[in-house]
């Protein structure tokens, strides 16, 4: 699956530094997929495509979008400037970085100043896919069939957990 941009209105964008990230960005894009939520995928780099982000965030709440959900790795800027870009939620997912395994990139998210919050996520995988989640629950204040299959959901991943070690 490649990141996806079919350029019509969706009430979640993600949003990524590189397509390097979408190994673990596609996990943000499943979990939203699994409660029915429409989504765009993108690449937009703080760095090497500054205009490109600019535009992105100046022009995302006009499109329609409700929640971004941006993942960068390394010097991660892009959660952070489009924050400071919109006022839509942007929930950061920190991509694990060679050198550092993702700490410059977890701290460079977390540590906005007062004033622009960026919600961060896990480090990697389990991250990305709270994202998704964290954007349908955001979504499902104001959508009760959301709502209900949030509920579901997490009804089903209850049930899925069993309470034995047996054959573990
Ligand atoms: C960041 O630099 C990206 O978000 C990515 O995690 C990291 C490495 O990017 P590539 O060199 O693989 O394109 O901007």
């Amino acid at each position: 699956m490649a990141p996806r941009n079919t350029g019509k209105t969706a009430p979640v964008a993600i949003i990524m530094g590189s397509r390097s990230d979408w190994p673990i960005l596609r996990g943000a894009a499943e979990s939203l997929e699994a409660l029915g939520v429409e989504y765009t995928a993108s690449v937009v780099s703080a760095h090497r495509t500054p205009d490109r982000m600019y535009e992105f965030a100046k022009s995302a709440k006009a499109r329609g979008v409700k929640v971004i959900i941006a993942g960068a790795g390394g010097a991660a800027h892009l959660p952070g400037m489009t924050a400071s870009l919109t006022e839509l939620p942007v929930l950061g997912v920190p991509v694990e970085s060679k050198a550092l395994k993702g700490m410059d990139s977890l701290l460079s998210i977390a540590q906005m100043p007062a004033g622009i919050p960026v919600g961060t996520l896990a480090i990697g995988e389990a991250g990305a896919r709270n994202a998704g989640i964290l954007a349908a629950q955001i979504l499902a204040l104001t959508d009760e069939a959301l709502a209900d299959r949030v509920a579901a959901f997490r009804r089903r991943q209850t049930e899925s957990i069993p309470e034995t070690v047996e054959d573990a």
